[in-house]
């Protein structure tokens, strides 16, 4: 058999679980993230390197990685998905798995963040956001006739609502409400912009203040030049290597307890958004379960 990181069957056994989520009904403009699973979980199977070049090791022999595709999401309301989402969601943190989910477009990550307050309080999880965008609206009037606040442009909003407090890193447009409501300082939302100046890694790190972290990426977080495949993409983002720093600190500061990487919307001829996706998914698993190869190296 040929070895991939998806290293394990069965569900019971895994230590992670990806849980692909193909859906992209209330997204905005550009459409394509309900392929985005498919292909960052294609890059896992056969682009991804098993060895990291920072811990010197094959990861995946010490972590168990299993795949969950949500079939036939793409087709359902925006209700109905979720709560597939969630019935699915349920089912993994009851059984202590990691999840990592895979979108589609950012509002797959609601479910799984309602499903982990029945785990965690929501007070003692951080939701540390890579994004272009708050996600912190009401609802999506703002592009749609009949509004719903089950939109990707809601997301964080639902976050917010259900206690987390907010880091938000990548900021680089924001609606007149989204700026009020992070503004206020009882919605818990601490906002770093991206401009001229970009803030210091260790000035984020130090703004988590809880025992847990969950993480969520929308790859338009990201510059464009790095991560040209998403819906919305706007100019000036993230550095690649600045990324995976943080993402190796913030790790190191709080205890991972989930992750998503989403509005992967692949693009014709170029395989870098899906496989910057899967890389830093690898990474961010080297990152959590380091322990497990940095005890094993001592012996
Ligand atoms: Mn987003």
């Amino acid at each position: 058999m040929i070895k991939t990181i998806i290293n394990e069957k069965n569900i019971d056994n895994a230590d992670v679980v990806l849980l692909s989520a193909p859906y992209e009904k209330t997204a905005s403009s550009h459409k394509g993230t309900v392929y985005g699973p498919e292909k960052v979980i294609e890059c896992l199977d056969t682009q991804i390197e098993f060895f990291d070049r920072n811990f010197k090791t094959e990861v995946s022999n010490f972590v168990k990685i299993a795949h969950v595709y949500l079939d036939n999401l793409e087709n359902l309301s925006p209700i109905d998905a979720l709560e597939k989402i969630k019935s699915n969601a349920k089912k993994l943190i009851e059984k202590n798995k990691f999840i990592f989910l895979l979108g589609g477009e950012h509002s797959v990550s609601i479910g799984v963040f309602q499903e982990l307050t029945k785990k965690y309080n929501p007070k003692d999880v951080t939701i540390m956001q890579i994004d272009a965008h708050c996600d912190l609206r009401e609802n999506d009037s703002d592009y749609s006739d009949t509004p719903s606040d089950l939109a990707h442009s809601t997301v964080m909003r639902h976050a917010s609502s259900l206690g987390y407090p907010i880091i938000q890193v990548g900021i680089r447009t924001y609606s007149k409400d989204e700026y009020e409501y992070f503004s206020n300082k009882k919605n818990n939302v601490k906002v770093f912009e991206w401009s001229r100046k970009i803030p210091k890694i260790t000035d984020i790190t130090r703004s988590i203040k809880t025992k847990y972290l969950y993480i969520t990426i929308d790859v338009d977080g990201f510059d464009p030049s790095f991560m040209p495949g998403t819906g919305t993409a706007v100019q000036g983002g993230l550095e690649w290597w600045y990324g995976i720093e943080l993402l190796e600190k913030a790790i190191k500061k709080a205890e991972l307890v989930g992750a998503d990487i989403v509005e992967v919307s692949p693009v014709a001829d170029s395989v870098l958004t899906e496989y910057g996706a899967a890389q830093l998914c690898y990474t961010m698993i080297a990152n959590k379960y380091q322990k497990r190869f940095s005890k094993k190296s001592k012996r």
